[in-house]
């Protein structure tokens, strides 16, 4: 397979859902930039470079909204190389050492977040989240005994993922239509959910109906986490640019849309959801609040206000 096949493929396993979740999208990209580079026979330093940059933008076009995409072809790309041996060793490094710190993250989060379940909680999560449901396992593994609600995550069914991975882990869960949320949030004592973007100000973009869930939540009293490894977190928006929201297909919401005339289907993936009704984020740095999101954005991704974006 050549090079460029190889992250064609990638590009479209992440633009198809084949690989989702923005933590799994991100260490994906990462992947398949190490794979390129290692395969790559290029004659000079200026060539490499070029053709790595049009293999992460084709990874870039995926999925429009992860910032977690972006945030690990960016550090992938941070190296200077004097020659295109030395860029090569950079990307593996680079590559290899975002998916590992990825992985700990994910660890350290559950650890963290789990000490916000209490024995005998029943927690809500919403899609399917490895962090989120790292803080589930987590809890659950220490010896608590908690229930899960999950919803079904509309209209790609996530929840069903979800469903399955804490039978597998053997937690006790209950699947709920996403319309239901409201019913149930009177016996739900926290909500956990992943993120696929965090702004400089806490706002979070999440999988559509996050929002409602965060709603009702607040209505209801319901404390509101959100599980985000710290690569989730956007710096552009620290520049004032807004997230853009995917909207996919429509046929992923209504299969044969040809029988109406005057019906359009709309279908954006993820939804915004203000910092007010966060009460807390837990990331691999530690549980903050929304409000500390710019501190992570200038200390753990390392940005400056001069950076080019
Ligand atoms: C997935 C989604 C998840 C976040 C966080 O959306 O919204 O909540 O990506 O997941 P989609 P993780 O299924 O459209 O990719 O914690 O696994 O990164």
């Amino acid at each position: 397979m050549k090079p460029m096949d190889q992250v064609l493929e990638t590009a479209e396993k992440i633009r198809s859902m084949e690989v989702r979740g923005a933590g799994r999208i991100a260490t994906a990209a990462a992947a398949s930039l190490r794979d390129f580079s290692m395969t790559l026979e290029v004659k000079s330093l200026d060539e490499f470079n070029a053709e790595l940059e049009n293999a992460a933008n084709l990874l870039l076009k995926t999925r429009p909204t992860a910032v977690s995409l972006s945030n690990a072809i960016r550090m992938v790309r941070k190296y200077k190389a004097e020659d295109v041996d030395g860029a090569r060793q950079a990307v593996v490094l680079n590559a290899n050492n975002f998916i590992e710190n990825s992985q700990k993250a994910v660890e350290k989060i559950g650890q963290i977040g789990s000490r916000r379940i209490r024995d005998g909680d029943t927690v809500l999560t919403h899609c399917n989240s490895q962090a989120a449901i790292s803080v589930i396992s987590a809890a659950h593994s220490s010896g608590k005994k908690i229930k899960v609600i999950a919803t079904e995550s509309r209209p790609r069914f996530q929840g069903i993922t979800t469903i399955g991975m804490l039978e597998k882990l053997g937690i006790e869960t209950e699947l709920i239509v996403d319309s239901a949320a409201r019913s149930v949030m009177n016996e739900v004592d926290l909500v956990v959910v992943g993120a696929d973007v965090i702004t400089a100000n806490g706002t979070l973009v999440n999988k559509i109906g996050t929002a409602q869930i965060a709603l009702c939540a607040r209505e209801a009293r319901t404390s509101f986490m959100v599980a985000a490894e710290t690569y989730k977190f956007s710096p552009k928006t620290i520049l004032g640019e807004l997230v853009t929201i995917e909207e996919r297909e429509p046929m992923e919401v209504l299969p044969d849309i040809s029988k109406y005339r005057h019906v359009k289907v709309r279908n954006p993936a993820f939804d915004v959801t203000p910092h007010q009704y966060i009460d807390l984020i837990c990331t691999e740095a530690g549980a903050i609040s929304p409000e500390m999101s710019y501190l992570i954005i200038r200390e753990r991704l390392g940005w400056d206000m001069d950076e080019e974006v």
